[in-house]
């Protein structure tokens, strides 16, 4: 294996990290405050007497019994509480009065053990058998004997891999446990979140988060590519069967387990969350992102899997305009280029976190959680839903694909076989799915905000296909679940189908802020400069995702049995791009693009049936002619849950 940087200090480590722990840290020079909290490092041991490395930081000088709130985390734990104190992310949490307590999973940095990526849920018939579930009941059980001034209430919470862990605690939840929150966790890795969407892997960031993650036990190491521009590194990668070949020599357990389970296997069943979430006893407020490049999937689709049998009304969901753990640092008033004119993430943390937990750890105040609080961008609103996706004055529209790169609400008269557009697909010169250079997955800053990327740089590439609406007459809500209806042939005998529904700004666009009136222009009204104010002239005619998603051709049928596509045959694929809350204002267009590459994000398809792409060679990797079609019997369009405006 190849060198690769190391990083254990947690401050300074992986971007990661940053997910709670963003901290515009003090100049050095900034004078001693007294510390806020007593850190207490601990082994706590577990059933099969493993003992995992916890820190747990107990509020000074309180008389208050005060409840836990707990993260379990692969990352590392906090060396200090600057972190916690300096960050200004656990503001209004530190002054509610919690302990905090962070804990290393099983095999990470100091914790004992060894360490499995997303470890399955246990065989209960094994009676020594250990999981994520009985690492977090037994550390409850001890925190409450052994943490003094404990109220005897417990929450756990967290994003992403310790939004995970938070999920897995509920599967047999401690009785001390009242209340979590989970955020952004993965639920299923073969369809929606980090290692593969509807079975493309997800070429960056599985191969980058095996080595970070599985490369040192006391470290996050980021691999060490010895190119700055990763799309020319994977592409000289080639084939995948040269990952382990050239740089893993078998030694990372998480990519073998990719390369032996190419098909949705026992092996991703038995992790994925649908067969275990069937009822939360525990109050759950799951909480996702709209532009989360990693887990989008998770939290919708643990909010479904609960709500099926939620008649004690305790799981709620929330989303925002944000990246991943977007809602847990700053001030979520801006994303990429764009504004949503207010503090959304502090808004989250002050108004919709703290209560949660200070109502059911505290029992403090009254529960105001609706069952769906969703921001609305376009009009860049929270908006109250009785259910997630509503369907109370939802019509679904379809959007169709028309001759002349047009999207239409009227369905195409066309018959005959040449109504289609198309393009050749290139494994060799595949789509980037942002700018190049493309900077590794971690540190950033680039990989956290690549989906509000301008789409224009790809727009007109020969193997992207874009259709639009002209400008809307008047707003078009969008609010719940998207679906595209793609007709669509390759010469090939697999391919990938990459869409995206695309908002474009018009070309006279002015933000919504710019002051108009005397009146408006006061400083003291307005939070913003002067400068935030002006005209942002990179948003006339930008192209930003809202919706998105990639579909492997081999698995139409089945995820478990995959086929071969029969070649320059007609298939329809039915494609979830998830839900979400947009107005498309008045003066925008609606624009979708279709592609079948997205590269290094997506492996390339060899768009030769192999049976198993992570053995493929580089001769199977071939260019196949794709189509796309839009005719009165194979009418490709986008489904959009209309609301009203
Ligand atoms: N997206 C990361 C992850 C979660 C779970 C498994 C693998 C990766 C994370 O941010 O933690």
């Amino acid at each position: 294996m190849r060198a690769a940087q190391r990083t254990s200090r947690l401050l300074n480590s992986s971007a990661i990290l940053l997910l709670l722990f963003s901290a515009p840290v003090p100049a050095q020079t900034t004078p001693a405050r007294p510390p806020v909290f007593d850190r207490m490092e601990v082994m706590v041991p577990m059933r099969d007497s493993v003992r995992l490395q916890t820190v747990i930081f107990s509020p000074k000088n309180t008389a208050r019994l005060l409840p836990f709130l707990m993260v379990r985390t692969p990352y590392g734990v906090p060396e200090d509480e600057k972190p916690l104190v300096e960050s200004g992310n656990f503001d209004e949490l530190i002054s509610d009065g919690y302990i905090f307590v962070f804990q290393n999973l099983r095999g990470r940095f100091k914790s004992e053990g060894r360490f499995v990526m997303q470890r399955p849920p246990r065989d209960k018939r094994d009676p020594k058998a250990i999981d994520e579930s009985t690492d977090a009941y037994d550390t409850i059980e001890w925190l409450l004997k052994n943490a003094p001034n404990n109220n005897g209430r417990v929450g756990i919470y967290g994003v992403s891999y310790s939004g995970w862990t938070t999920t897995m605690a509920l599967l047999e939840p401690h009785p001390a446990l009242k209340a979590v929150s989970e955020q952004a966790s993965p639920a299923d890795m073969f369809i929606g979140d980090d290692f593969h969407h509807n079975g493309a892997f997800r070429l960056s960031y599985g191969f980058e988060y095996a080595a970070l993650l599985e490369s040192a036990k006391e470290a996050n190491t980021h691999f060490a590519f010895d190119r700055y521009d990763t799309y020319e590194w994977y592409l000289a990668l080639g084939a995948l069967s040269n990952a382990n070949k050239k740089y893993f020599l078998g030694k990372l357990p998480t990519w073998d387990d990719f390369v032996e389970h190419p098909n949705r296997d026992e092996f991703w069943n038995k992790q994925a969350f649908a067969k275990y979430l069937r009822q939360t006893a525990v109050p759950n407020l799951n909480v996702a992102g709209w532009w989360d490049q990693e887990d989008f999937y998770g939290p919708q689709k643990i909010y479904e899997l609960f709500e099926a049998n939620d008649s004690s009304h305790l799981n709620f969901i929330v989303a925002g305009p944000w990246n991943h753990g977007g809602w847990a640092r700053g001030t979520g008033r801006k994303l990429g280029n764009f504004d949503f004119d207010s503090d959304t993430a502090r808004h989250f943390r002050a108004k919709i976190q703290a209560p949660w937990f200070a109502y059911w750890l505290h029992g403090k105040g009254k529960l105001q959680q609706p069952e769906a609080l969703t921001f609305q961008t376009g009009t860049n609103e929270w908006k109250s839903y009785d259910a997630w996706p509503p369907t109370r004055g939802i019509t679904k529209k379809r959007l169709y694909f028309r001759a002349d790169r047009r999207l239409s609400f009227d369905a195409p008269r066309e018959t005959g076989p040449e109504a289609f557009d198309g393009y050749v697909s290139d494994p060799a010169n595949p789509v980037p799915y942002r700018h190049r250079p493309i900077t590794p997955t971690y540190p950033g800053p680039e990989w956290p905000v690549w989906l509000l990327e301008d789409q224009r740089f790809v727009d007109r590439r020969p193997d992207v296909l874009s259709w639009e609406t002209g400008p809307l007459e008047k707003n078009v809500a969008v609010t719940g679940d998207i679906m595209a209806e793609l007709f669509a042939s390759t010469s090939g005998t697999d391919t990938d189908w990459v869409v995206k529904l695309i908002d474009v700004y018009p070309e006279d666009y002015k933000p919504k802020c710019e002051p108009t009136t005397a009146e408006e222009k006061k400083p003291e009204q307005s939070s913003q400069s002067d400068d935030e104010c002006s005209r942002q002239p990179q948003l006339a005619g930008y192209q930003l995702i809202i919706a998105d998603e990639v579909f492997r051709a081999r698995f139409r049928e089945s995820f478990e049995r995959p086929k071969p596509v029969p070649p320059e045959e007609i298939v329809e694929y039915n494609i979830d791009l998830h839900t979400n809350n947009h107005v498309f204002l008045k003066g925008h267009k609606i624009m979708v693009q279709v592609q079948s590459t997205w590269f290094p994000l997506i492996d390339r398809n060899p768009q030769k049936y192999v049976p198993n792409i992570f053995k493929a060679v580089d001769s199977d990797y071939v260019k196949a002619t794709q189509r796309i079609f839009r005719s009165r019997q194979a009418s490709s369009s986008i489904i959009l849950p209309v609301a009203p405006e």
